[in-house]
């Protein structure tokens, strides 16, 4: 909200009660009472809550811009559709919060609600996945992760691997499950993958599905899978909740997953779930996506209060954990 003095609000606040003003007494006080407060209103649209990841995600962003930290988070869950995170932001802009942070279900169609919001004067930061806009003047600050860089630690990985385990000539057959179609995660980590099977002849995808980042999905899809075909070497998951949904229904259908005599499942973000299926070799490889990025935007909100210029855009680092290098203390030692 725009701030003025205290004594200003208060003495507008006495005024209109004392000259006995209509009903809208009561809102210019709940106003003049926010804008008292001088805390610092954020408008935050999440994706959903489609994983554990985003769990964390929202968890982190909640516990940064707390009302003990100086912010008033209004929170809104977008249940996995851009039209909602479209409809969340222009109510933002209605109530004329001090800034807008979201996460991008999508790459796409964000340009208009972003010169909505820069018309109206109030800074975005983007922050997870990224956006593809024009003119990039459209937002403030990017904070998320380099998805193609995460998809090219997982193919060279296993590479890796299978030179270890003399199957570089070998055909390897790899059921690609992909995250939210047209997301930055799911773009980046499928185009390493396309990338590799052009480098790696013998790699042979069987089939690419979507898994859409759920466990749910990504078990329906893997069981139509194994209804034609049981002859993988490698599973592809594009997150935790797609691995453990394909694990679920290849130990179902009597399959073992394990990278030394079994299927090779890769999967991303790391969550003490997902390492916990590593640490008991069902998952071969899990490349770290942080979701902690509360921390991050509440510095980069800092600095614009004091009148700095931010970077624009912000790679969190990330790291990678195997079944042959993992231990319970690491996992436990984890924020997520
Ligand atoms: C990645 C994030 C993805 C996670 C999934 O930054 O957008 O969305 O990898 C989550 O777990 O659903």
């Amino acid at each position: 909200m725009k701030k003025f003095p205290a004594i200003v609000c208060f003495a507008a606040l006495l005024t209109g009660i004392l000259c006995g003003c209509s009903a809208d007494i009561d809102a210019t006080a709940e106003t003049q009472e926010k804008e008292i407060s001088n805390l610092i209103v954020v408008g935050f649209s999440q994706v959903g809550a489609e994983s554990e990841w985003r769990v964390a995600n929202s968890e982190s962003m909640k516990s940064a811009l707390s009302e003990a930290n100086g912010y008033e988070l209004i929170f809104d869950d977008a249940r996995n559709e851009q039209g909602n995170q479209i409809r969340a932001i222009r109510t933002f802009i209605q109530q004329d919060v001090d800034y807008i942070v979201f996460s991008p279900r999508v790459e796409t169609g964000w340009t208009s609600i972003l010169q909505e919001a820069r018309d109206a004067g109030i800074p975005v930061i983007v922050i997870d996945r990224d956006i593809i806009v024009e003119d990039r003047s459209l937002y403030t600050a990017y904070i998320g992760s380099d998805f193609r860089k995460e998809g090219e630690t997982a193919v060279t990985w296993l590479e890796n691997l299978l030179k270890k385990q003399g199957r570089s000539e070998d055909t390897i057959h790899i059921v690609h499950i992909q995250g939210t179609i047209g997301s930055s995660a799911q773009l980046g980590r499928s185009a390493a993958l396309d990338a590799a099977i052009v480098q790696n002849p013998n790699w042979e995808i069987v089939t690419q599905e979507q898994g859409d980042f759920t466990r749910a999905k990504a078990y329906e899809v893997m069981q139509g899978i194994l209804q034609t075909t049981k002859d993988i070497d490698v599973v592809y998951c594009e997150n935790d909740g797609e691995a453990l949904g394909a694990i679920d229904a290849m130990q179902e259908a009597g399959l073992t997953c394990n990278a030394d005599d079994g299927v090779i499942v890769i999967s991303f973000d790391a969550t003490k779930l997902g390492l916990t299926y590593c640490l008991e070799g069902k998952i071969a490889l899990n490349v770290e996506c942080n979701p902690l990025q509360g921390p991050y935007v509440a510095d980069i909100i800092q600095r614009l209060q004091q009148g700095e210029t931010v970077e624009q855009e912000k790679y969190i680092d990330e790291t990678w954990f195997d079944s042959y290098t993992i231990t319970k203390d690491m996992i436990e030692g984890r924020g997520y």
